[in-house]
């Protein structure tokens, strides 16, 4: 059935929309998992990457309250809260120690018991569109992080964000980019891509820019020489014509710009929501990294986020075309807000027992996807 398909793959001819459809339709999902892992190989042979990071939600206040999303509020509301610029500075000097649920064996059984990363490479910040602060807090907030901690890089704000960033400071896209990159933006995240297509995007996230201004942003940051990542959410109201629609025009992008880093398909996690419905299945998720690694020829990196997929699919993902698992994260707030079951952060050592487990090789990483030299990756 899905000869024709295969012959392609392994030939790295381009695979058309109406492959990609019959791919998700398919039941066959061994074949595909075996063509994605193929061509994961090919790009980036046994390994998986990680990274010791540790994310930061400045706010959960938000002016677009999308339907999905259990984590914002509005302001005034219950729960609402705010993080000052020391704050977050606090929290990246603590180290990861404050866990609210420590890992459970078996993946702290012979390890360190407990968070022993000493530094983190990469610090995550994404959070709402808050209605009142200026511009100048989110440069300053990167410049105070820049000066107290010079070797992390900073992955922060979605294409959403910085849109709103361009409208509450009167700066076009490319000042603002410019703006952000020059008080210590390194590079950005993927997130607010949700779906494209209109006809969905407007149900699940009315307020939020439309898909065409979502892909200007990124080609905007892309061309200033900000690197970014890209992301699809996936498992509420779309249908497959709406994410082989996504993840072309993601293809067409990254033709033009070669910006993009990674791709990282979210879940999504309905509880607590305003849609509701359902988690996604296990094989839904792996045919969606899989096809994904397939579709996206020109990305380098496929990334299986275990806090979405939890620790038991994102390792299984690992052999299924994705080639990184994401990091420690230490203090996960969005998708726990909508019924997440996995852990909120994991240390270096599980992440390394979960890779080796697959009969990958587990290999630390910076934002970049430069190799971090660590002994410690064979301690198991
Ligand atoms: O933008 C919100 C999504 C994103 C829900 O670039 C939800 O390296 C599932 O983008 N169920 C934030 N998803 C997460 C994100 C991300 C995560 C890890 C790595 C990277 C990266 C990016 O989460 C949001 C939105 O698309 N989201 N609510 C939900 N109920
Ligand atoms: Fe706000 Fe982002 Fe949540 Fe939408 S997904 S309500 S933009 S925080």
């Amino acid at each position: 059935m899905l000869a024709d398909i295969e012959e392609k793959v392994m030939s790295g001819e381009r695979l058309s929309f109406e492959d990609c459809i019959r791919l998700f339709k398919s039941d066959d999902i061994f074949t595909i998992g075996r063509l994605a892992s193929h061509v994961a190989e090919k790009k980036n042979g046994k390994n998986a990457y990680f990274v010791v990071n540790r994310h930061i939600n400045p706010t959960n206040i938000c002016v677009n309250r999308c339907k999905f999303c259990a984590f914002s509020r509005s302001k005034g509301e219950e729960g609402a809260y705010e993080l000052t610029i020391e704050d977050i500075i606090q929290k990246l000097k603590t180290n990861g120690l404050n866990f609210k649920n420590p890992p459970s064996p078996p993946f702290t059984k012979g390890g360190q018991g407990g968070i022993t990363q000493s530094h983190f490479s990469e610090v995550h910040i994404v959070g709402g569109l808050h209605p009142d602060w200026p511009f100048e807090y989110y440069t300053n907030m990167l410049s105070t992080i820049k000066k107290e901690f010079p070797s992390i890089a900073i992955k922060a704000f979605t294409a959403v964000e910085v849109d709103y960033m361009s409208k509450i400071s009167g700066l076009s896209l490319e000042y603002t980019l410019m703006a952000l990159k020059e008080n210590g933006l390194d590079l950005m995240p993927g997130g607010g891509a949700e779906i494209f297509a209109d006809a969905v995007r407007s149900r699940i996230c009315p307020e939020k820019i439309i898909g065409d201004r979502w892909l200007e942003v990124m080609e905007t940051a892309h061309r200033i020489g900000i690197k970014t990542n890209a992301t699809m959410l996936y498992g509420h109201l779309e249908d497959i014509e709406d994410r082989v629609e996504h993840l072309f025009r993601l293809r067409d992008l990254q033709d033009r710009t070669g910006g993009f880093q990674a791709f990282i398909p979210l879940a999504y996690h309905p509880k607590n929501t305003e849609i509701g419905g359902f988690y996604s299945s296990g094989i839904d998720d792996l045919k969606t990294i899989a096809i994904s690694r397939l579709v996206l020829d020109n990305f380098d990196h496929i990334k299986a986020y275990w806090i979405m997929l939890g620790e038991k699919v994102s390792q299984v993902a690992l052999l299924f075309g994705a080639d990184d698992i994401d990091g420690t994260i230490i203090e996960e707030k969005i998708t726990h807000s909508a019924g997440a079951m996995s852990e909120e952060g994991m240390t270096k050592e599980e992440l390394i027992y979960l890779i080796k487990k697959t009969g990958k090789t587990p290999v630390q990483r910076d934002a970049f996807y430069n190799t971090i030299e660590n002994e410690n990756l064979f301690c198991r």
